[in-house]
């Protein structure tokens, strides 16, 4: 059939809307008509060429919202109609790490995914008689689309897809970084670092738990009042820090350990930067501090710090989608959407056409935009 697409064709150039060919779906397969989709910053990443599994050309996306229009053999569990949450992290409850109850890192069809195809080895995209790869088993880039059924969560049809989109990646990534990875306690004091998609669902989800003091950290200050919005406590601007000597370096750890009188019982990083991830680590309390990693960083980077800092009793985690299991766990974050005890609207700055989807992602660079949704 013919779907409407935004192939990226190579790192570092725009996204080309074009007509796109989509193969049915085979065993174990589902054909989605995507309605939205969220513009994450891992998208940007991966056409930015830093990604050593970005594929070219490949439809990418991965934060969407659809119906599902037919099922291959074999698919028990969803019937046309059914409202769905594509996930890039799959939860097929059988392999070693989903019986684990370790983690939400599915290993099922991880490999073929990195590899942008299907778990029989192909993709169902092609443009103009070659093939075109899948992205992160989603590329919601596109209006329909084909997923395993393991990589797909059954949700409530009442809710709206341009708003439970960003469930697919942003809002679990941050709400479920605070109540399944690190799972901070009531009355903790947590810190986070970037203020973006992911940032700001971190700072809900803390407000959530009933942490008490939730300090925000950006280089944006256009991003303290939606941050406060949604629990922030406290702002730093690191550009607004000065050195002892006048400098226009300050000391960021030093800072918030004085802010928060010893430091965070819980800190996130959320922006992909390995100097970040190391003042994340350093301001968490010596003794208990967790900090969590959330920001991906580019093929390459490595991160740093003295062992000393973990020999006092700090901790370094990670999360990817929260920590989240995607079919169990999307559907009562929905839930928890339209029950109103989590908000996201106020988050989707900007609504834009396929055709507009470069622009959504320059308001990104721009730091003008929180979530852009594309809706098809
Ligand atoms: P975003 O662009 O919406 O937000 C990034 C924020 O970081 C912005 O507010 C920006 O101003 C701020 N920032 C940039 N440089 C900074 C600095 N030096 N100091 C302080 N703040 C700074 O991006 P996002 O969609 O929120 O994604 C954030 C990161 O999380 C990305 O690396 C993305 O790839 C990653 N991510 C990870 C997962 C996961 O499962 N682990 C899921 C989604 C996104
Ligand atoms: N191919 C990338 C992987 C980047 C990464 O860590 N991705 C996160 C999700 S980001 C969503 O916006 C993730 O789920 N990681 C676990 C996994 O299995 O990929 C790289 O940098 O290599
Ligand atoms: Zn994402």
């Amino acid at each position: 059939m013919d779907v409407r697409a935004a192939i990226a064709f190579e790192a570092g150039q725009p996204l080309r809307i074009e007509t796109v060919q989509l193969d049915g779906p085979r065993a174990g397969e589902v054909l989605v008509e995507i309605k939205a989709t969220g513009l994450c910053h891992t998208d940007k990443y991966t056409l930015s060429g830093a990604d050593p599994e970005g594929l070219f050309p490949a439809i990418l996306g991965h934060e969407g919202a659809g119906i599902v229009v037919e099922v291959g053999a074999g698919v028990t569990g969803l019937v046309p109609g059914d409202h769905v949450i594509p996930l890039y992290t799959p939860e097929c409850r059988q392999c070693r790490s989903c019986l684990s109850r370790k983690t939400n890192l599915c290993t099922a069809i991880r490999p073929t995914q990195g590899r942008g195809v299907m778990p029989d080895g192909s993709s169902r995209f092609s443009f103009q008689g070659r093939p075109v790869l899948h992205y992160m088993g989603c590329s919601t880039f596109a209006n329909y689309t084909v997923l395993p059924e393991i990589a797909l969560a059954k949700v409530r049809e009442d809710a709206p897809f341009d708003k439970i989109c960003y469930i697919g990646c942003g809002v679990t990534t941050g709400i479920g970084a605070v109540l399944f990875t690190a799972r901070v306690e009531p009355g903790s004091t947590v810190i986070v670092f970037g203020l973006g998609g992911i940032g700001l669902n971190v700072i809900q989800g803390a407000r959530m738990v009933g942490a008490t003091r939730i300090v925000g950290v950006d280089i944006n200050p256009g991003r303290e009042a939606m941050a406060r919005q949604f629990g922030m406590t406290d702002f730093v601007n690191p550009k607004d820090l000065k050195s002892k000597d006048g400098g226009p370096d300050g000391d960021v750890v030093g800072h918030l350990i004085e802010l928060t009188g010893g430091g965070g019982d819980y800190t996130f990083e959320c922006v992909g930067n390995p100097t970040l991830m190391r003042q994340a680590l350093e301001c968490a309390h010596r003794g208990w501090g967790v900090s969590t990693i959330i920001g991906v960083a580019a093929a390459g980077q490595e991160i740093a710090t003295r062992p000393f800092q973990l020999v006092t009793g700090r901790r370094w985690i990670g999360s990817a989608f929260g920590g989240a299991r995607g079919r169990t766990d999307v559907p009562k974050i929905v839930d928890w959407y339209m029950d109103g005890r989590i908000s996201i609207d106020p988050l989707i700055t900007h609504h834009l056409k396929l055709d507009e989807i470069n622009e959504g992602f320059e308001l990104m660079e721009r730091g003008e935009s929180i979530r852009s949704v594309v809706m098809f």
